[in-house]
Formats: C-alpha cells, structure tokens, sequence
C-alpha cells in the first residue's frame, strides 16, 4: 500500500467528537513515549504529522488523520505516564477502553511495545481488551535500531510466544522510525485489513 496523503482531522477528548462518516480506522495503542506518533509519521512519510516529542504523555486526545481520503488513523493517549495524576490517568485509561469497545469502523489496532524492554502491566492489559472486544491487532516492536543486531532474533522469538497466544494477534514486527525497519510490513498489514 502507498500512502499518498495524510492530513491532521480533529483531536477528540470525547467519544462524541468522533467522526461519524463510517470510514475504517486503524488506532494506534502503547505506553506514552513508545513511539506512537513517530511510528505514524514513518509510515505516512511525514516528518511531523503526528507531533512527536520528547516530552512524554504529549499526545492526550484521540487525534484523527484521514490517510488517502479513504480511512482514519488514530493516534491515541500514551498510558502509563507516571507523573500525569492519577485521576487523570484513570480517565483516559477508560476513554481508550471505551473506544475499543464502541468503536465500529476499527478495522485493526497497532499495538506498540518498547523493542528493548518486556510488555509491561499496562501493555498486557490493553492486549487482553484487544482480544476480549474481538479487535484483530499486530505489534510494533518500536525502537527496534536501539536493539544490538545479535539480540534481535532472541528478542522476537520472545515476543513472538509472548503474543501470538491471543487470539486476535495476527503478527509481531519490528520496527524503527529511525531506519525504516518494518515499514512495510505494517503497511502490508493496514492494507490486509482494510480490503477485508
Ligand atoms: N531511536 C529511536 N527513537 C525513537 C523511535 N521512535 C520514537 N523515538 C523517540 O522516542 C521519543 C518518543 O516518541 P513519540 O513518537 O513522541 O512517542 P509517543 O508514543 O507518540 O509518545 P506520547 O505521545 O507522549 O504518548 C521521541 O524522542 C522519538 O524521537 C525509533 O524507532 N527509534
Ligand atoms: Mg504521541
């Protein structure tokens, strides 16, 4: 698939605000400051589409790209940042889950976890709502080039016990906004699911 244009829509801080034209979504999901709008700006082949930083918990909406004016994708809140309050962590816990739950059109969730480091808590969880709602999803194994060459295949192979026992996962790939590691995979993964 070749993605020929991608622009910001809204960013939503409540399920009314989303869009409601019926056009599939793929959301991406993952603790904050795991790459998410890097990983998004990779694959759009735009530097600063989704606004990466590095500051964590930057991204608090839902934030909406049309891609080839045919489908969404969703940059959703980074999780699990520890000095966002409590309260306010909860809040947006329950507003992804509520979107995963609700949402329709969500053809396919990227799951990305840290290449370097074990899912944690919060990660297994959100996998295990992924399978529980019925939504397909892959992992992105996100900063894949920080990773030595020589660790990679025991890494993957891990993972790949790790989560290919749900259900709904349909593959693990690693990846790099950096390099470019797993580009095309992904694609050929979003492009899989929206022909569906
Ligand atoms: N080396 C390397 N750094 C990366 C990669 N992806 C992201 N980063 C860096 O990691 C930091 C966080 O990336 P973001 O894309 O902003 O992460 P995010 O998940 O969108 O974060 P929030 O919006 O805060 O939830 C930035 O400094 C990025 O430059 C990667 O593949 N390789
Ligand atoms: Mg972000």
């Amino acid at each position: 698939m070749k993605i020929n244009s991608a622009e910001f829509v809204l960013g939503a801080a409540d399920l009314r605000q989303l869009p409601r034209d019926g056009m599939k979504e793929v959301a991406f999901l993952g603790r904050s400051n795991v790459g998410k709008s890097s990983l998004i700006n990779r694959l759009c082949g735009r530097k600063s589409l989704a606004r990466a930083s590095t500051e964590p918990g930057k991204t608090r909406e839902l934030n909406y790209y049309i891609v080839n004016h045919r489908f969404y994708f969703v940059d959703l809140p980074g999780y699990g940042y520890a000095r966002v309050p409590a309260q306010v962590r909860s809040s947006w816990g329950k507003l992804i889950e509520q979107y995963l739950k609700s949402r329709d059109h969500l053809s396919l969730v990227i799951q990305l976890v840290d290449a370097r480091h074990e899912p944690s808590e919060l990660d297994m969880m959100r996998v295990g709502w992924l399978d529980y709602y019925g939504i397909d999803f892959i992992v992105a194994l996100t900063k894949a080039d920080k990773l030595p060459v020589s660790k990679m295949p025991r890494y993957l192979q891990d993972a790949r016990l790790t989560f290919n026992s749900y259900a709904h996962c349909k593959d693990v790939i690693p990846f790099s906004a950096v390099s470019g590691l797993g580009r095309n995979e992904v694609l050929k993964a979003i492009a899989d699911k929206l022909c569906d």
